[in-house]
């Protein structure tokens, strides 16, 4: 019963549109922007900027990290400080705007502190500060009406084998995520959370690895009925996946959440983080998603950013004006193939071999001997069951 307009829930990434100066681990700054600095009077230069650039492209959501829109401080006291005052500020312009917060989250990795991981850091000191910094921005997101709050295990993983302790490591980072799950009870917060699994960098192997491990993970912690998936293009490409296969997985085992939207193709060896630009595969995600209902809390972020030579900040608006077209148009393809519904019926077709009562016996009571007296006396004919790869594309580039 959801309307297009519905799915139109874009959001701009503070981090790499406001924040991120335009380095790779080759080179520093490019750009050059008034804003750049770490005082609290840029900090609310560069949200003002924010609003004046969500005010022109009108989109409904952003996210941020807590590092994103504070200066750090000194210590923790003083980054709590630095963010209670921005989410005020920030809190206002909202208003001001009408721009709602898709996701808050933690930048659990960039500081030095977090140089051997955060809540799989063998020291319990780091642990606890970044336990306690998530404990802060959950509040700065739940201050400001956030739909989710999102982790992305940054430094979660490790370098080498030889210094690691696997079990030890995945009991830390399971208690970590119980404390979260408990503290969003206890403050009320009805929002999502929500990982975003990443297969590597910048450790070498990341334990979120893709959204079967961390499937894997919620049950052994108990948490599948409390955390569901944030699924990145980039991540999913880096994993050996598609997009699509990732989203079809998550909503599969009914921990979709929402998207993070971005562009790696095939020359990917790490996140890239492009603008959304191949509508084949951007329709083939919104179809999977649609198919499952659609967004409930989420969204689609824009985790990209510019070219570093894009010197201009003119760029940015260009850049998410393709993306949010881009996005709009797969999500148009994504529904007509749905209205359509011939995949669908050929999707049924395939399985009807197990709509009748014999064949769902078959299923749910059998045994291998029941399965040996079915076949033993019987010829067999097997069916292609509709396994025509070729039609299904066809239809697929009649929308696309
Ligand atoms: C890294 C990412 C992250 C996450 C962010 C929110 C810096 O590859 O994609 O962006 O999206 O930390 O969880
Ligand atoms: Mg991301
Ligand atoms: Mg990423």
């Amino acid at each position: 019963g959801k309307r297009l307009e519905d799915h139109l829930r874009f959001a701009v990434a503070w981090w790499h549109s406001f924040a991120w100066p335009g380095g790779d681990p080759f080179g520093g700054q490019t750009f050059e922007r008034p804003w750049f600095g770490d005082t609290m009077e840029l900090a609310k230069l560069k949200a003002d900027v924010a609003f004046e650039m969500f005010a022109i492209l009108g989109q409904p959501f952003f996210c941020f990290h807590d590092a994103d829109i504070r200066p750090e401080g000194d210590g923790f006291a003083g980054n709590t400080a630095n963010l209670e005052e921005m989410v005020d500020y920030i809190g206002a312009k909202m208003e001001a705007v009408g721009t709602k917060l898709l996701w808050g989250t933690a930048n659990l990795f960039s500081h030095r502190r977090y140089m051997a991981g955060a809540a799989t850091n063998p020291d319990p000191d780091v642990f606890a500060f970044a336990a306690a910094t998530v404990k802060t921005c959950m509040d700065a997101t739940h201050k400001l009406g956030g739909a989710n709050y999102v982790l992305w295990g940054g430094r979660e993983g490790y370098e080498t084998l030889l210094n690691t302790d696997l079990a030890r490591e995945d009991a830390q980072l399971g208690r970590f995520m119980n404390m979260v799950v408990e503290y969003k009870h206890r403050i009320g917060f009805d929002g999502t959370i929500l990982i975003e699994p990443k297969p590597q960098e910048p450790t070498k192997h990341q334990y979120d690895y893709d959204v079967a491990t961390v499937f894997g993970f919620l049950k052994r912690h108990g948490l599948e009925d409390e955390i569901k998936v944030n699924i990145e293009q980039g991540h999913a490409i880096l994993a050996g996946h598609s997009f699509e296969h990732e989203i079809a997985l998550a909503t599969a085992l009914g921990i979709f959440g929402s998207i993070d939207m971005n562009r790696n193709d095939y020359q990917s060896g790490w996140d890239t983080d492009q603008f959304p630009n191949n509508g084949p595969e951007v329709t083939l995600a919104y179809y999977e998603i649609l198919k499952a209902g659609g967004f409930t809390t989420g969204g689609t972020n824009f985790d990209a950013k510019l070219r570093r030579q894009s010197l201009d900040p003119e760029d940015l608006i260009a850049a998410h004006v393709g993306g949010m077209d881009v996005c709009a148009k797969a999500l148009k393809s994504a529904v007509a193939m749905l209205e359509d519904g011939t995949l669908e019926r050929l999707r049924a077709e395939r399985y009807s071999g197990w709509d009748t009562d014999d064949s769902r016996a078959l299923l749910n009571h059998a045994t291998l001997e029941h399965c040996e007296e079915c076949v033993r006396d019987r010829p067999i004919d097997p069916q292609p069951r509709s396994g025509r790869q070729e039609r299904l594309e066809n239809i697929v580039n009649r929308f696309v």
